[in-house]
């Protein structure tokens, strides 16, 4: 089965058969992933030199994390110019060329598409904030707040620490920003804006990318009458933001208006959609939604935005069977366990330490790859990079982390050691630092002066390595994705939970009638085992740790799992 072409009359299993929903996706975060020209930061230019190291996996399509014209505070999901390209990463041409070199490999491309907000220096801001007559005034979210203009609207925070309202001197109103104050957010009330927007997306589509991954895309509708928080949603507010009284005729809108009826993906990123509302943003032929990038499982150790916990691997796995049950059987969603936001993959979920990196990001990559939904690898990921060994708040530079450190530890409500610790844990730069290519200097990200940390690990965690070793992470990655291309079940199989309850083990079957594989992942450092189960005696042994196995004994009795073991089995003859 591939992914080429539009298939999207035909039914598998009850799914209707779509491009995006057969691909294996790759994200690039440009700034981090290869430097070009030694100015020391990731750009267009150096992705297209890296094209053969993702085609080579097998991908089917790239997200490109915010390539745009940026002041970058907040690494490119700050948008300045929604038409044009980062001065940083080179220049339209560049864009086409890399577009054009995407599809030579028989791979399409989707950009990200930053929506919610723009930079407080894009001009349409600029123009808004300059008068309260401003023809753009209502462009964004402005009020005259409480007290006599003296205290912010409500008791909305953001995501970056502080309040979500700015006081603007010039016109004493305060505009909404739930993240940085230099991310104004845009008012989707009212329809030139929504109308400009549409214009801004069209370009890109007209420019041949074959979709958007749409960021915080639930948060665009606000109710205008801005309530403080509800007591329910004070602790996690994502869950209010989501919840905005049009958010799915804006979603609706921007699809007819901006797809057009085109095969070409929506990708929502679902921060704040609880599962049971997401199922009709991505309800199949109704929802302006393809699919979602979905929080539940790659935050289910978090006890608010930067606290870590731990979670028993029950909790986890009840998070897929959950999905099954709430998003509905063919409503689609993406696998996305790691990206920019979030710590290294192994170093997450798997053990990143000397003695199971390899082996446990093998096992990582195969619950990636045969989970329902659309995979996406994350830059990195496929050669095992590990969590970066920051130690003070000045090593970080994300401005998530920061602002967390002003609201917790310089309001003394929680010890720099203490947040250091959680925040080790639960960082998105450990995902920002420079892409490990070799063992050379700087691991080959850039000949100058890297803009951030290369991981000292790079002179064993690189891509040149891993290339070269056949039971590398790269190559279980490899190995994984043709599995998935040629078992239709992998893609749109039924998903069932065996070992629910099991504390090590996470087994499960993909099924389509009698064609079924069975997975099971030691995600523990201790040895597990468990007995074959019903209706899978005698299945063939596919892929042992991501890698061909010696000797396939049909699958009898007890299977007895090393620490962070993973198999897959295919009923025979099917
Ligand atoms: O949970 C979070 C809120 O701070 C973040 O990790 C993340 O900001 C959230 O998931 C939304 O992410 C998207 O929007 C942000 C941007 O910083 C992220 O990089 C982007 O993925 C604002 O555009
Ligand atoms: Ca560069």
């Amino acid at each position: 089965m591939t992914a080429a072409g539009d298939t999207s009359r035909e039914t598998v299993n009850g799914h209707v058969r779509h491009w995006w929903k057969e691909a294996v996706f790759y994200q690039v975060w440009p700034r981090s992933f290869q430097d070009s020209n030694g100015d020391g930061i990731g750009d267009i230019p150096g992705v297209i030199a890296r094209l053969d190291h993702i085609a080579d996996l097998g991908v089917d399509a790239i997200w490109l994390s915010p390539h745009y014209d940026s002041p970058n505070v907040d690494n490119g999901y700050d948008v300045r110019d929604y038409r044009a390209v980062g001065a940083e990463f080179g220049t339209m041409a560049d864009f086409d060329a890399l577009l054009a070199a995407v599809k030579a490999r028989g791979m399409r491309l989707i950009v990200d598409m930053v929506v919610n907000h723009s930079s407080d220096e894009h001009a349409w801001f600029v123009e808004s904030r300059a008068s309260k007559e401003s023809g753009r005034r209502d462009w964004y979210v402005w009020h005259p707040g409480r007290d006599g203009g003296a205290a912010p609207p409500n008791d909305w925070r953001s995501f970056f620490g502080g309040s979500a309202w700015a006081r603007d001197d010039a016109t004493g109103e305060w505009y909404m920003h739930l993240f940085h104050e230099k991310q104004p957010d845009l008012n989707w009330e009212s329809e030139p804006a929504r109308a400009a927007i549409f214009d801004a997306m069209r370009f890109w589509l007209d420019k041949g990318v074959d979709g958007f991954r749409l960021d915080v895309i639930a948060f665009v509708s606000k109710d205008p009458a801005f309530p403080d928080y509800p007591p329910r949603h004070r602790d996690a507010p994502e869950y209010y933001h989501a919840d905005g009284p049009r958010l799915f005729e804006h979603l609706c809108d921007m699809r007819r208006e901006v797809y057009r009826g085109a095969d070409k993906v929506a990708l929502g990123e679902a921060f704040g959609v609880p599962l049971p509302r997401a199922a009709r943003l991505v309800a199949e032929g109704s929802g302006p939604l393809d699919m979602l990038i979905h929080f539940d499982a790659v935050r289910i150790d978090r006890a608010g935005m930067w606290r870590w916990k731990p979670v028993p691997l029950p909790v986890f796995k009840r998070v897929f069977t959950d999905m099954e049950r709430l998003l509905g059987r063919t409503a689609w969603r993406a696998v996305s366990l790691s990206n920019h936001d979030n710590p290294r993959l192994v170093s997450h979920f798997g053990d990143d330490g000397p003695r199971w990196r390899v082996r446990s990001a093998c096992l990582l990559a195969t619950l990636t790859l045969t989970l329902k939904g659309t995979p996406i690898v994350y830059q990195g990921d496929e050669i095992g990079m590990t969590n970066y060994p920051f130690a003070t708040i000045e090593d970080y530079d994300d401005v998530e982390g920061k602002g967390a450190w002003s609201d917790w530890v310089e309001t003394g409500k929680v010890g720099a050691q203490e947040f250091l610790e959680n925040l080790w844990r639960t960082s998105r730069d450990h995902a920002r630092t420079a892409m490990q290519w070799d063992d050379g200097p700087n691991a080959g990200f850039t000949t100058g002066t890297p803009w951030f940390h290369v991981h000292p690990d790079h002179g064993t965690v690189n891509a040149a390595a891993a290339r070269a070793d056949d039971a590398s992470v790269y190559h279980a990655y490899r190995r994984l994705i043709a599995l998935r291309k040629a078992r239709p079940e992998l893609v749109y199989g039924d998903f069932r939970d065996h070992l629910p309850d099991d504390p090590r083990l996470f087994v499960y079957e993909r099924r389509i009638g009698a064609d079924a594989c069975l997975v099971a992942l030691n995600m523990s450092g201790e040895a597990a085992s468990f007995a074959t189960p019903e209706g899978f005696a005698g299945a063939a042994l596919v892929l042992v740790d991501g890698v061909s196995p010696q000797k396939t004994e049909p699958l009898a009795g007890s299977v007895d799992l090393e620490p962070w073991d993973s198999r897959i089995w295919r009923l025979p003859g099917s």
